[in-house]
């Protein structure tokens, strides 16, 4: 073949490394280990570029990985549970598992064409029943463990259709998406799993994961929200019980003027006096039905009403209000707080509407305590109006306040976390059951492990009314498995994000059918070694995964406390998107003039920006279209190179054209070169050859270092430029170094182009795939240059230079540099007042 033709190359090479079985899981364990892990994709039905961008990256890693000796596990899956395909259903009268199989193949196929070395052994599907009987064993596990328990908690509930909606299902007016009724919160009796028992384990270990970008781990301690305060009781008047407050300012406890419940407390009824009964009761419903989002946004006003009761202030005797308030959220702290307004910036809006006393207890040092404040004093500062503790730093009376609630028992040191158990009912089919029955006589029991899984049944009607399909089913009639009592089962399914949490767990050991995972096995491969995805996981799917991992780990079936050493958040992919900015509306680049952008139907001008691509904005670019036009390893080396891995990438179809010419100029320059006379060794190196020689160590030395380090994929594709430039520049391509230099540029191309790589090898008379080759060692030595540049400069500005011995030394430099035609010119006759020799740079002549 005479001109590089992807389309005749690619599948052909897919083909023989599969027969090859170049793709396999090796597993000969004197090699060490390296698990490359992509996020696994949910099957939508098509590929996007931002799919080909995250599996591309995490190939690059597997590819070389093998070549450096490593054995490689490189799998793939499907996050398959979930929503879409209960829509289709209702929908298109399409089965929920019809319709995600068939988005499987597809993508699969689509996968396959990228090229990726995968090992399809160990493909799992979260929706089969041979995957989800294990989500339902280490469900069991959590049960056994304490780790999984029945609350009360609010959904969504929409009144029309009857059913339950998940959050993405309201819209922003809190109207249910298919019916538009206006969304009410229920309770109902649903699982969680208890993440916070490992609160502080979570957290503590961010700091074992130096290879997490910081930005995600910032984001998972922030949701795990540790704060440190006090518990403090405030007697209830007339009634002989207290309001336990949380509060991490003790500091202020002086200055409180009022406290708060939120209206769900169940003291509020009691500590309401009659005359307020009716109207309390009103605000109650009313905050009921919103949701969380809409209670704490900070633009609104803070709605509250007083509750008639009164409480007392431990540290002053003082009587103070008991109000109710939207703010404050049931399920955090103790569901109530005292209200200090002049150090505490929603306590003074709220003292500030209701017309309640700002009291001043701390203020900075040497500040006059009786200005009235025009916005509430957060900072740190003196302590005043606080009897004994009158003058302390307000840090230090932190503890000294706590120690005297400590004495007085009326209050403690406490640790509190934001984040909350994991709510993982869901009231739909398409997900894994959670495996429990209801027996009249022994209550909640674990479906044994022998009947394991719990099928999702086929015959189903979906209307999308009515509640969840499953409790509509004679499906739900089982006799109980301890006593036979005729019983029901658990309707509701699982959150999907349990599925996501081990699946790559099982990728060590995908087919076995009598264990969750052979532990050996999991245990050896694991923890992942790269892990690769988008930073929308940053916070839910990262912190669920490692919280599995440790309570299984408790369980004693994994030795390890971490999920993933490493983590890259790989950026999103953006297209060129065309907005009128008078309407808002985005225009399809069809109808639009590049070079003179403007609105078909009205003529504006257009804005013209990057945006991650998306199908509403019309800028998305089809990864078929780019495959059937370039080839995938033009492709994949646009993508490396157009941005790091961490960083948005811009799609520019002139940067698509450029690589794919420099696959050309690849093509070219292997083909030239097989096609010449034999290669003429000799004994000592010219000056061409050495230099070209330090050409490819150099090159061998940062690819290698930018793809162990950073994974700087860009920085690497610049370098196999320089060094294919070397070689279309060298003199000696008769030498056997020219057939080094060949040899090394499609070896460390391997990797990221594997198909033009593989023709090329074997143009050159290989037969084994260059994918199996070792990966290449520089060799120091030939990294040192005989020569170096050396800059002649005139009072700092550079007027020439000159080549030089590089060992040359400072005197030696200086005379080279005096002796220069550059130099000559500008000294002469004049007075040379300094010389600075800087050592294999530069000479600068300093002239009166
Ligand atoms: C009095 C006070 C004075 C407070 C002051 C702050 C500043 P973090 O750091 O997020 O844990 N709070 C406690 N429980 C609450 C609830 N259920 N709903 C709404 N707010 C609640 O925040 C702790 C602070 O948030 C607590 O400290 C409490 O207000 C409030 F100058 O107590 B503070
Ligand atoms: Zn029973």
């Amino acid at each position: 073949e005479s001109r590089y033709n992807p389309a005749a190359i690619e599948e052909k090479w897919q083909q023989t490394w599969t027969d090859l079985g170049l793709d396999k899981t090796q597993t000969d364990s004197a090699k060490p280990k390296f698990y490359a892990l992509s996020m696994f994709p949910y099957p939508s039905g098509s590929l996007h570029m931002g799919h080909v961008r995250n599996y591309v990256i995490t190939d690059v890693i597997a590819r070389q990985k093998r070549m450096q000796g490593y054995r490689v596990l490189h799998p793939m899956g499907w996050d398959a549970f979930g929503l879409p395909a209960e829509n289709a259903a209702i929908d298109r009268r399409i089965a929920p598992a019809k319709w995600t199989y068939q988005n499987i193949a597809q993508m699969r196929s689509q996968l396959q064409r990228l090229g990726l070395s995968i090992d399809w052994d160990r493909e799992v599907a979260t929706c089969s029943p041979e995957y989800y009987k294990w989500t339902q064993w280490i469900f069991l596990q959590f049960l056994k463990a304490g780790l999984a328990y029945q609350k009360e908690a609010a959904v969504n509930w929409d009144p029309i259709d009857q059913t339950v909606l998940a959050n993405e299902q309201v819209d922003s007016e809190g109207r249910s998406w298919r019916s538009g009724a206006k969304v009410e919160r229920k309770l109902l009796r649903q699982w969680f799993l208890k993440i916070t028992d490992y609160a502080e384990e979570l957290l503590n270990d961010l700091d074992k994961l130096p290879g997490w970008p910081e930005r995600v781990k910032l984001m998972q301690a922030n949701w795990i929200g540790k704060s440190i305060g006090a518990y403090l009781e405030f007697p209830i008047v007339g009634l002989d019980e207290e309001i336990g407050v949380y509060t991490t300012r003790p500091d202020t406890v002086y200055g409180v003027t009022y406290v708060v419940l939120a209206p769900e407390h169940p003291l509020t009824k009691r500590v309401t006096t009659p005359d307020r009964q009716a109207t309390v009761e009103a605000f109650v419903q009313e905050v009921a039905n919103q949701s969380e989002l809409e209670r704490t946004a900070e633009d609104k006003p803070k709605r509250g009403i007083p509750t008639g009761g009164k409480a007392i202030n431990p540290f002053t005797g003082e009587e103070i209000p008991i109000w109710i308030a939207d703010y404050v959220l049931y399920e955090y702290g103790t569901g109530a707080v005292m209200g200090v307004p002049a150090h505490d910036v929603r306590d003074f809006k709220f003292a500030q509407e209701k017309n309640l006393p700002i009291k001043v207890v701390i203020v900075p040092e040497g500040a006059d305590p009786s200005v009235p404040l025009e916005a509430a004093y957060v900072e740190p500062g003196v302590v005043v109006n606080s009897a004994d503790f009158d003058g302390m730093v307000s840090t230090d009376a932190k503890e000294a306040i706590i120690k005297h609630a400590e004495k007085h028992a009326y209050g403690n040191a406490r640790v509190q976390y934001r984040l909350r158990d994991w709510l993982i009912s869901r009231q739909r089919y398409w997900g894994a059951p959670i495996p429990v029955i209801y027996c009249p006589n022994c209550g909640t029991v674990s479906v044994p492990d022998e009947d394991l899984p719990v099928e999702l049944p086929e015959e189903v009607e979906f209307t999308g009314r009515g509640g969840s399909p499953l409790s509509q089913l004679d499906w739900v009639n089982v006799p109980c498995p301890t006593c036979g009592t005729p019983a029901k089962r658990e309707t509701d399914t699982m959150d999907t994000f349990i599925d996501s949490s081990w699946y790559y767990l099982r990728y060590p050991d995908a087919k076995n059918d009598q264990q969750v995972f052979d532990p050996a096995k999991t245990n050896d491969w694991m923890p992942v070694d790269q892990y690769v995805g988008g930073i929308e996981h940053a916070i839910l799917h990262l912190l669920y995964s490692r919280f599995f991992t440790k309570v299984l780990r408790d369980r004693g079936l994994l030795n390890f406390d971490e999920p993933f050493q490493r983590l890259l958040t790989q950026g999103m992919v953006q297209g060129t998107t065309y907005k009128n900015p008078v309407t808002g509306k985005y225009i399809p680049p069809a109808q639009v003039d590049p070079n003179d952008p403007k609105d078909p139907e009205t003529g504006e001008p257009l804005q013209v920006f990057y945006e991650k691509m998306s199908k509403s904005k019309y800028n998305g670019i089809e990864p078929e279209e780019v495959l059937a036009k370039y080839g995938v390893d033009t492709a994949r080396m646009f993508i490396l190179f157009k941005a790091p891995p961490e960083k948005d990438l811009e799609w520019e179809d002139a940067d698509v054209e450029g690589q794919f010419r420099f696959l050309n100029r690849i093509w070219r320059l292997v083909t030239d070169y097989s096609n010449q006379p034999a290669v003429v060794s000799q004994q000592a190196l010219t000056k061409p050859e050495k230099e070209l020689r330090r050409a490819i160590h150099t090159a061998i030395k940062a690819v290698t270092e930018d793809l162990d380090g950073e994974y700087q994929f860009n920085t690497a594709v610049s370098e196999l430029m320089k060094l294919s430039n070397a070689l279309a520049d060298a003199p000696c391509k008769d030498s056997a170094i020219y057939a080094e230099g060949i040899q090394t540029l499609l070896i460390l191309l391997a990797p990221f182009a594997p198909h033009i790589a593989e023709e090329l090898w074997h143009s050159l008379g290989n037969t084994e795939s260059i994918h199996i080759q070792p990966w290449l060692k520089y060799d120091e030595s030939a990294l040192v240059a005989d020569e170096i540049t050396l800059v002649v400069q005139i009072n700092g500005k550079k007027r020439g230079d000159l080549q030089v011995p590089a060992q040359a030394d400072k005197a030696e430099l200086e005379r080279f540099a005096r002796e220069s035609e550059a130099a000559q010119r500008y000294i002469e006759g004049k007075n040379v007042k300094k010389i600075i020799v800087v050592p294999g740079k530069l000479v600068n002549f300093v002239i009166g």
